[in-house]
């Protein structure tokens, strides 16, 4: 089931509107066409009220101005450019460039702060609802014009499968997640370092002091970015390595295992299991990457219902192309042509 409302107005005076999807099973997803932002996630729970296992905010306003990218779908590019230069079939390009000088999520006017197009696809059994949005030449330095399409689908197995298809007239890039910070023992509950989690990766992305990719496709072998058996986030954040000074942290991508090129299929990538071992999540998708971001930066953010949110409150597992791909020939590929259809698929399912 769907109901919709408006969640509030942008500055010009265009409604948000939120699609709360609801499954038989009790649990629903909201979901604005602001930037496709998935802003709230109840999961039910016998003891007490449903447990809300996504970090939000309460007004259009608090998600205009964030930028931590609160839930939302993030695009052209997710995560860093380095500078926000990079060269296509011969041709130089330069980006908007947003944090340190790099092009970070696609530039300071991303997708995650637009107005997408919405309708309901499907208000019964696996509830559903199409986004789609048209981002012109030269957006924020990209080339080519871009057709983007999403579809959320809320399954009757608790998965929130998230799809995204892309089509361009010209040769450009794309690499499109979403940015959810999961918590799941409530939004407003505590730090989520009391988790633990597993991701199927026997290699990562290092990056220098820019949070930039060296280039290097390392090995997990024998340090805390072996994540492979399920291990505690606090001992992660309290390991000794210099990857996790540069961060702050875990803001780190790790190369899927299980990947393979142009599948359509979602594998299994990654888990994370609460302290208490009531909740998982489990994450399967068909792209190369995983950034697992601890939200370190954090400090005293006030989310929904007034909810102080502090480093580690959140999780985020953006599944996506390595950062900085369109740099380095040995990542997979993000480049886009005009006679191809990008298909991206994320299945977030959450046990309980
Ligand atoms: C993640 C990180 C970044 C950034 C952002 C809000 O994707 O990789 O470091 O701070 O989210």
């Amino acid at each position: 089931m769907i109901t919709q409302s408006v969640f509030g107005s942008m500055p010009d005076g265009t409604a948000v509107e939120q699609f709360c999807l609801t499954n038989n099973n009790g649990v629903s997803v909201e979901i604005l066409n602001l930037g496709g932002i998935i802003r709230r996630w109840l999961i039910p729970n016998d003891k007490k009220q449903d447990i809300d296992i996504v970090l939000g905010f309460d007004s259009v306003a608090d998600y205009l101005i964030d930028d931590s990218y609160l839930g939302a779908l993030v695009g052209r590019y997710a995560n860093r450019i380095d500078r926000g230069k990079f060269t296509l079939d011969g041709i130089d390009f330069r980006t908007d460039t947003n944090q340190n000088d790099n092009c970070l999520h696609g530039g300071s006017q991303g997708f995650n702060n637009k107005i997408w197009q919405s309708s309901i696809l499907s208000n019964d059994v696996n509830p559903a609802i199409l986004l789609q949005l048209q981002s012109p030449d030269g957006d924020q330095g990209f080339p080519g014009k871009i057709w983007c399409k999403v579809i959320y689908t809320l399954t009757e197995q608790n998965r929130l499968k998230i799809e995204y298809f892309a089509s361009c007239d010209q040769t450009t890039i794309y690499n499109p997640t979403n940015h959810s910070y999961f918590n799941l023992s409530g939004h407003n509950d505590g730090p989520a370092s009391s988790h633990s989690i597993q991701v199927l990766a026997s290699h990562f992305t290092p990056t220098d002091e820019r949070a930039i990719p060296t280039g290097e496709i390392k090995e997990v072998d024998n340090s805390p970015f072996d994540l492979r058996p399920l291990t505690p986030i606090k001992q992660v954040l309290g390991a000794e390595h210099q990857q996790l000074k540069f961060a702050n942290g875990l803001d780190h991508n790790f190369c899927l295992d299980a990947y393979q090129p142009d599948s359509k299929l979602a594998s299994y990538a990654a888990k994370m299991v609460s302290e208490n071992k009531n909740l998982v999540l489990k994450v399967y998708t068909n792209m190369p990457g995983l950034q697992i971001f601890t939200a370190n930066h954090f400090d005293n953010k006030t989310g929904k219902n007034d909810a102080c949110y502090q480093a580690h409150q959140g999780v985020c597992f953006e599944t996506q192309l390595y950062p900085d791909s369109p740099n380095h020939s040995n990542f997979p590929s993000a480049t886009l042509r005009p006679n191809q259809e990008f298909y991206g698929l994320t299945e977030y399912e959450v046990l309980f």
